[in-house]
């Protein structure tokens, strides 16, 4: 198996973790390897747990998750690579990084394409979500299920935003996304596309003056210390992802694919719970730490500034499809 000659191409995996992915023994029989950007408290990180000890349980032991969590393994982009070349089984990532190479995952990233929280979840639960997970296999990933990741906001350094004319000039750290790129420079600012592990050393260095996420990643990566000012734009409502990859995928017998699908299903409202408690208290603790946090004057001025960015990233009948299921399914006409 030619696995670990992808380290030439991810460049971001350490040895020792390149060793102990490839490393030799029996692959069908060892732990699935699933990495994760954030730290092992996290909820995504907690689900997945919650998902290899549902897949221990039911396998009798055959199948378990070992994690490799706090991005030891290297970035989203480059841990995907490393998940679609078989060197990784499963990986749970935004899904931002797969927008590039599986236009479908655009729909579920696109600003204010979601009126509520309960809006994105049926959307998920729902075909749209079908659609965007079957969408994954032709690029060698096998969408298992979605995680919340709330809704994402700015952050910054500098000033409040209430309207769209605050963000003018302002150089905002985002994914790397085209996406992203634009909705950002939609609205007058800078976008620098960074991995998320370098976002609290731009903030402290100057380089960038902000970025934009949930509350729980402003949080827990302590952005909050730097970016003083947290603006209420919710303008990105992207679940997370958990793939697995389809070399791996395809090594599993029929009954074990089954297996690991149901498992994933069913760490998904374990998810949920904790993410709903830790949104509300990540919320709580940066309110109490003195950040000022502001509402947005009119929300309708972001969506507008941003909608030219819909034309643009729409583009194939398949984004449409789901497109128009999402809004068919707003309040009302679920
Ligand atoms: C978080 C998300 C991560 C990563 C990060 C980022 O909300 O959970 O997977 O996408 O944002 O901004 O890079």
């Amino acid at each position: 198996m030619a696995r670990l000659t992808r380290r030439d191409v991810t460049g971001g995996l350490a040895a020792g973790s390149a060793l102990a992915l490839g490393g030799c023994g029996d692959v069908l029989s060892r732990p699935l390897f699933s990495s994760d950007t954030h730290s092992s408290d996290y909820p995504t990180v907690a689900a997945v747990r919650e998902m290899g000890r549902l897949l221990e349980e039911r396998s009798d032991g055959r199948l378990s998750v070992r994690i490799y969590s706090g991005g030891q393994l290297g970035s989203e982009r480059d841990t995907l690579e490393l998940t679609v070349f078989g060197g990784l089984d499963m990986n749970r990532v935004n899904l931002a990084p797969l927008n590039a190479f599986a236009p479908e995952t655009v729909v579920l990233s696109l600003p204010f394409v979601f009126e509520s929280e309960g809006h994105m979840r049926r959307a998920i639960d729902g075909a749209p979500g079908r659609a965007v997970l079957d969408a994954l296999e032709p690029h060698g990933l096998i969408g298992l299920c979605f995680y919340d990741s709330g809704a994402r906001s700015f952050y910054n350094t500098r000033r409040p935003i209430r309207t769209p004319d605050d963000m003018r000039g302002l150089k905002i750290r985002v994914q790397n996304s085209d996406l992203y790129v634009s909705l950002v420079e939609a609205l007058g600012a800078n976008a620098t596309p960074m991995d998320f592990s370098e976002v609290y050393q731009g903030l402290m260095q100057g380089v960038i003056d902000g970025a934009e996420n949930n509350w729980p990643s402003y949080e827990t990566t302590r952005h909050f210390e730097t970016a003083r000012f947290f603006s209420v734009t919710g303008h990105v409502m992207a679940p997370e992802v958990l793939v697995m990859s389809a070399r791996r995928w395809h090594a599993l017998s029929d009954t074990d694919k089954a297996l690991v699908r149901t498992c994933a299903r069913d760490s998904v409202p374990y998810m949920r719970a904790l993410w709903d408690a830790r949104v509300e208290g990540a919320r709580e603790r940066i309110i109490a730490s003195g950040v000022e946090v502001n509402e947005v004057d009119n929300i309708a001025d972001f969506a507008e500034r941003m909608a030219p960015v819909w034309e643009r990233f729409i583009t194939t009948p398949a984004q449409r499809r789901i497109l128009e299921d999402i809004r068919n399914m707003v309040a009302g006409n679920a």
